[in-house]
């Protein structure tokens, strides 16, 4: 173990046995994991941290993911926000303080296989009056759609794979072609957008499975990576299944980090709320996402209210945190030169 962190520490690659090896460890071994992932987190980044908005603006979606509240086949209340309302949130977030903007939708069939233009013109609304940097979640969008995001100069464009394990992502992702989401997000790098990717655990991955979609990931040029636990969600097919320990995503947040040392790494606070939030930067994260402001109707994803009303997923709540550990969230500068290409 001590080997294998040296190794790390001193920047050199990782065997996927090593990946392993950290990915088993307890303990006081743990404990030197996170130790090394927050040492590598200084070396680039210091004390800075930063902070994303998240507005999920149409929870629609023609998808029938296994692990998803929001997939088609689950009776529950949707909504799509209109433009107007879109704007006005992402300018309240963006005065209070956060760096990123992240528009997030289901694959809402009145944008994906009608008219993905009110898209577009939102998305350029809120660039417009905000001057913040943009990530786009949309899904999978055509490669056409994708060169108007690069047009209108989105910074991001995230789309997680879960897992690197075909057959795998088959069993979670019904009907979903793995090398179309795959090709989506790699286009939308050529194109000179910046690209997040994204991991879940206790999905039904061996250790294995997992080394392997960490070291797959961290080849694939994406500035963002991330890993959530599965959180279990009602009337869903994975109603039943167990929610991970939480250990093995901070181990996974600290491999990352030290495999990516320039890389953001967020720390959700989608999975376990503000509670959740300072052992995900002690593991190594940089970035906190699933700012939501309170009393606006929005949602979360894998915790769709946790800690939204009460205002504590907010730039205040978080900053408090940070303050308390001896970090401080970075400049809108910094942030920007963070994400130069
Ligand atoms: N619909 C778009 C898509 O699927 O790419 C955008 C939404 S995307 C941000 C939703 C992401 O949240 C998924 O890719 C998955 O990583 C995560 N997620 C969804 N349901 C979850 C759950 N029950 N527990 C943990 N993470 C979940
Ligand atoms: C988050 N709830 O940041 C959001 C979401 C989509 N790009 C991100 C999963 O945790
Ligand atoms: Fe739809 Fe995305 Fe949920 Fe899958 S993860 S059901 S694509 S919103």
């Amino acid at each position: 173990m001590k080997a294998i962190l040296q190794k790390a520490l001193n920047g050199q690659h990782l065997e996927k046995s090593e990946v392993i090896t950290l990915l088993a460890s307890a303990g006081a071994e743990e404990r030197a994991l996170y130790e090394a992932a927050r040492t590598i987190r200084t070396r680039y980044f210091e004390d800075r941290i930063y902070l994303y908005g998240f507005v999920y603006f149409s929870t629609y979606c023609r998808n029938n993911c296994n692990f998803c509240y929001y997939r088609s086949s689950n009776q529950i209340h949707r909504y799509r926000k209109e433009p107007d309302e879109v704007l006005m949130i992402a300018k309240q977030l963006a005065e209070s303080g956060v760096h990123l903007l992240d528009l997030t939708m289901g694959e809402d069939p009145v944008y994906h296989e009608k008219e993905f233009t009110p898209v577009l013109s939102i998305i350029s609304s809120i660039k417009e009056a905000t001057g913040l940097p943009v990530m786009i979640s949309p899904g999978v969008v055509p490669n056409n759609i994708i060169d108007e995001f690069a047009k209108r100069n989105v910074e991001w464009y995230a789309l997680y794979q879960e897992t690197y394990n075909r057959d795998l992502f088959a069993t979670l992702r019904l009907d979903q072609e793995y090398d179309r989401r795959m090709n989506a997000k790699l286009y939308a790098r050529t194109q000179g957008m910046l690209i997040e990717e994204g991991l879940m655990t206790g999905i039904g991955e061996s250790m294995e499975d997992l080394a392997d979609s960490i070291l797959a990931m961290s080849h694939i040029d994406a500035k963002q990576l991330r890993v959530m636990s599965f959180v279990p969600q009602k009337g869903i097919p994975m109603e039943q299944t167990k929610s991970p320990d939480r250990g093995l995503e901070s181990k996974t947040i600290a491999i990352l980090r030290i495999l990516n040392p320039k890389s953001l790494i967020p720390a959700s606070l989608d999975v376990d709320g503000i509670a959740g939030l300072a052992s995900r930067i002690d593991a190594g994260a940089n970035v906190v996402t699933s700012i939501i402001p309170p009393n606006t109707g929005l949602a979360g994803v894998a915790q769709n209210s946790m800690d939204i009303d009460d205002g504590s997923r907010t730039v205040e709540g978080v900053r408090k945190i940070l303050k308390s550990m001896g970090l401080r969230t970075g400049t809108q500068e910094e942030y920007q030169r963070e994400i130069q290409v």
